[in-house]
């Protein structure tokens, strides 16, 4: 266990069966997990595909608070995929559950299971706009501007 909680923000998709369903099944499902709490959950988006085939997706960003290191939370993460059906055919693929660790505490990771803060999230507007909902400071006021053009509807 790490020393002191870490704040940590984790990125939800899924544009497979009810993908709505599923985000908020993973919300609970990660709350309720041994050594994790779950403090902000923003809304949900339904959002174009971004190099990804299929159905629009539904997105969103939790905020939770956590004494497990960090590789022992993408397991965690990783787990909650598996529970929702989870299959990997191919990056990029249609997914029932995507859960991506986008920030702990002000960690920098890069080993060969893991990338902090994700390397993607500032070119992405499905995570941008949630995370700005509930973490206004970490998203800065020209850089959705500059997404306009990535289709984010809220969803409720
Ligand atoms: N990995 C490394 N760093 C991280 C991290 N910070 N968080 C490794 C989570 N995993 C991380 O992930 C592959 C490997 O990345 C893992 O084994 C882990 O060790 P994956 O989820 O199995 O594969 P993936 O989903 O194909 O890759 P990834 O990186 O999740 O894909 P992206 O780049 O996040 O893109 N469009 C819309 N509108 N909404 C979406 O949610 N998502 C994607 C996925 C593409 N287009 C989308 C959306
Ligand atoms: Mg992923």
């Amino acid at each position: 266990m790490a020393r002191e909680p870490v704040v940590a923000y984790v990125a939800l998709g899924a544009n497979l069966g009810d993908a709505a369903q599923a985000v908020v099944q993973a919300m609970d499902a990660l709350h309720a997990a041994d050594g994790v709490e779950v403090t902000l959950r923003s809304p949900l988006y339904r959002t174009a595909p971004l190099e990804s085939s299929g159905d629009d997706y539904v997105n969103a960003v939790l905020e939770l608070i956590t004494r497990l290191p960090a590789p022992l939370l993408l397991s965690l993460l990783q787990k909650t995929e598996q529970l929702a059906g989870r299959e990997r055919p191919y990056r990029n693929a249609p997914r029932t559950l995507d859960l991506d660790l986008l920030l702990y505490g002000g960690a920098q990771i890069d080993s060969a299971q893991l990338t902090v803060p994700h390397p993607r999230m500032r070119q992405r507007a499905f995570v941008l706009r949630p995370l700005a909902d509930i973490a206004p400071q970490l998203v800065a006021p020209g850089e959705l501007m500059a997404m306009a053009d990535q289709r984010v509807e809220r969803l409720r």
